[in-house]
């Protein structure tokens, strides 16, 4: 790693992932957080140069092989992230969906995402199971306000870390409300204690969230998921003032793309050499995985043991 390297390291490790996050949603400039499912996709994000990780649900639940229905436990789920927060050293919102419960599972939560590291957790005004946004969102009954804002009461109580954030995400459009509901739905989280607004869209423009920001200003952060309105640029949302920008599924859908292909390749060939030249080598695999560190810890604390060859890797 060279100098600059090494101090960005130092810096890291010398600031809380909590704080760091909370900076970035305070930050006078627009942030992105990227998608992870896994601790290999998380650390990838890390290495890409982003900031912040996105514990997507839809994407954790989809590498498990199933729907985004809370049908994997919150504690599975759990899991998965603490296996992203050990391997990278930025800060992870977990994508809590509704919070698998009522108030009391959120806080026991709450308690659980402190113990393994991860900075920052997105709860959402839907009823649990939830559904994604984007299937037959109109037919998705919201949560009532009071009982949300309970939730939101809860986890705020809860926290140990002052710098913990809780992004409180309003599904109003989604379920085809209009602004006001959106605005009234805001307030009260902001009120009762919410970090920041995840306002959620799924129409092909940016026009609802556009709307919501003239109205809302500067009251606290706002978190914004284009995928379905992808095409508008990203300046666009820096001058409206979002906050965060949240980049929500694209490593897995990437990597569902190279295996459906690389399978798809090896089945009709048979043999592996056109495929070698579209994937990384298993080397890569060894680095991501930092097999250095545990071979210099070998020479650190096994015996050496009379007549066994060195395991060798050319890392
Ligand atoms: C997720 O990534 O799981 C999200 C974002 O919640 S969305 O799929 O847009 O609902
Ligand atoms: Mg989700």
């Amino acid at each position: 790693m060279n100098r600059r390297g090494n101090r960005e390291e130092e810096r890291k490790d010398a600031v809380k992932k909590t704080t760091q996050f909370r900076q970035m949603l305070h930050s006078d400039h627009l942030e992105f957080l990227m998608e992870a499912h896994d601790g290999i996709s998380a650390k990838i994000v890390e290495e890409a140069g982003f900031k912040g990780i996105w514990a997507s649900g839809l994407c954790i639940s989809a590498a498990m092989g199933v729907r985004d229905n809370n049908e994997a436990s919150w504690t599975q789920v759990l899991e998965v992230v603490e296996f992203m927060s050990d391997a990278t050293s930025i800060p992870i919102m977990l994508d809590a969906d509704t919070g698998y419960g009522n108030f009391n599972n959120v806080r026991r939560l709450v308690r659980k995402l402190e113990q393994r590291g991860v900075a920052a957790m997105c709860i959402e005004d839907k009823l649990f199971p939830k559904t994604n946004s984007f299937i037959d969102g109109e037919q998705q009954p919201l949560a009532e306000v009071e009982e949300f804002v309970g939730k939101i009461k809860a986890a705020k109580d809860t926290q140990q870390d002052p710098d913990f954030c809780v992004v409180a995400r309003v599904e109003a459009f989604i379920a085809g409300w209009g602004l006001g509901e959106a605005l009234r739905r805001a307030e009260a989280y902001y009120q009762a204690g919410a970090d920041a607004i995840l306002i959620h869209s799924k129409i092909p423009t940016a026009d609802q969230v556009l709307a919501f920001m003239r109205e809302w200003g500067d009251t606290c952060p706002v978190v914004i998921v284009p995928t379905m309105y992808y095409q508008t640029p990203t300046h666009v949302f820096e001058e409206a003032g979002v906050s965060m920008v949240i980049w929500a599924n694209h490593l897995l859908r990437a990597a569902v793309r190279a295996m459906q292909d690389i399978a798809a390749l090896i089945y009709e060939q048979q043999a592996l050499v056109e495929a070698e030249r579209h994937i990384v080598s298993v080397q890569e695999i060894f680095r991501l995985q930092n097999v250095a560190e545990l071979k210099a810890a070998e020479k650190r604390y096994l015996p050496v043991k009379a007549g066994v060859r060195e395991l060798s890797t050319t890392l």
